[in-house]
């Protein structure tokens, strides 16, 4: 493989042991990654994410061979399954996680809403809220969504709404992801597929269909994959192949990892601008005396459905933790 040079490419699709890769032309090369690859870590069920940059050389049968994964910015990982330790990327080098919430069919939580940005806080990832399927909203749901609203712009996230199917809020996504590598995530049936299409038609992702859905919701995208796209208005510029979504499957739970209870309250930005208030500087905003955490919640400053839920995020990942050591 002397004569063979290096190119460099981005994974846009894993699918078992194989890798797409993106060159800046636009060709795609299938990719295998080197038997004896390891990445730092071995409790990662996957070495190689979408997003990853990597270095791979042309082999005679029209395949690549992955030699080197370029260093990451950052990346949003998750345990497996609930109890295991066995963790999985979903995705490397994110400029933006696009959470998508619905109000109904299904309702996302606010407790999953938080998980949420908590891992984004958690890995420095800015992230938006954004309510899809506001044209199934009546008036008590508008209600509704408006305090969630005030809750979540009042811990400084955006908020928006939009209605894949009519178009409604879409133009304001279009320019908040341009020029950046996007993450949709969220509940199965929320509508990121469809959103992603309502952003970029030429998509055609597939989408569940009405009769098909539940409660539960029904996996319809199966794994994660990333598209470049190009956004033919006016008021953006040519991208040349800037702007990326990335197209998740829908999660039920968030298995979170890479950090420990003391370490909770400085995701949240709201209580990380009072933590050198508390009296005790290892304070959990529990039951220790001297809380400005608690002091604000009972002010009306915190919100206390954010509080609800970082209490509930502390007792979960305090009685997993040793789990991860
Ligand atoms: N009324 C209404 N229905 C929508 C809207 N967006 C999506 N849907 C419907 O919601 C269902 C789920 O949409 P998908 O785009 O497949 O949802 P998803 O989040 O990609 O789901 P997974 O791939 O399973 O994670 C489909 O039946 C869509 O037609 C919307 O804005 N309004
Ligand atoms: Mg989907
Ligand atoms: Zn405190």
């Amino acid at each position: 493989m002397v004569d063979n040079p290096e190119i460099h490419g981005l994974v846009i699709r894993t699918t078992g042991s194989w890798y797409n890769v993106l060159l800046p032309d636009g060709t795609v090369f299938p990719c295998r990654l080197r038997g004896n690859f390891r990445i730092r870590g071995s409790k990662q069920t996957n070495p190689v994410a979408v997003g990853d940059r990597v270095v791979f050389q042309i082999l005679s049968d029209g395949t690549g061979f992955i030699t080197e994964i370029e260093e990451r910015h950052n990346c949003i990982i998750r345990r497996a399954t609930k109890l295991s330790k066995q963790t999985h990327v979903i995705a490397a080098n994110i400029d933006l996680m696009c959470i998508v919430a619905t109000l109904g069919l299904p309702r996302t939580s606010t407790g999953f809403i938080d998980r949420l940005l908590v891992t984004a806080e958690a890995y420095h990832i800015p992230a938006v809220i954004v309510f899809n399927k506001c044209d199934l909203y009546d008036d008590e749901l508008w209600t509704i969504h408006n305090e969630i609203k005030a809750i979540y712009e009042g811990a400084g996230y955006p908020v928006f709404e939009v209605s894949a199917l009519t178009g409604q809020g879409v133009e304001t996504i279009k320019e908040l992801i341009t020029g950046k590598v996007t993450l949709f995530t969220g509940h199965s049936g929320v509508g990121k597929s469809a959103l992603l299409n309502a952003i970029d038609p030429s998509l055609h992702l597939k989408v569940g269909e009405i009769s098909d859905w539940s409660l539960k919701g029904k996996h319809t995208t199966t794994f994660a994959e990333i598209f470049p796209i190009n956004l033919n208005n006016s008021t953006t510029q040519q991208l040349n192949n800037s702007t990326f979504l990335i197209d998740t499957p829908g999660i039920k739970e968030f298995g979170m990892v890479d950090f420990t209870p003391e370490e909770l309250s400085h995701f949240f930005p709201e209580m990380r601008s009072r933590l050198h208030d508390c009296h005790f500087a290892n304070c959990t905003h529990c039951h220790e005396p001297g809380c400005a955490v608690k002091v604000a919640v009972e002010k009306g400053e915190i919100s206390p459905e954010r509080y609800q839920n970082y209490l509930n995020i502390l007792d979960s990942i305090e009685s997993d933790y040793p789990l991860r050591r």
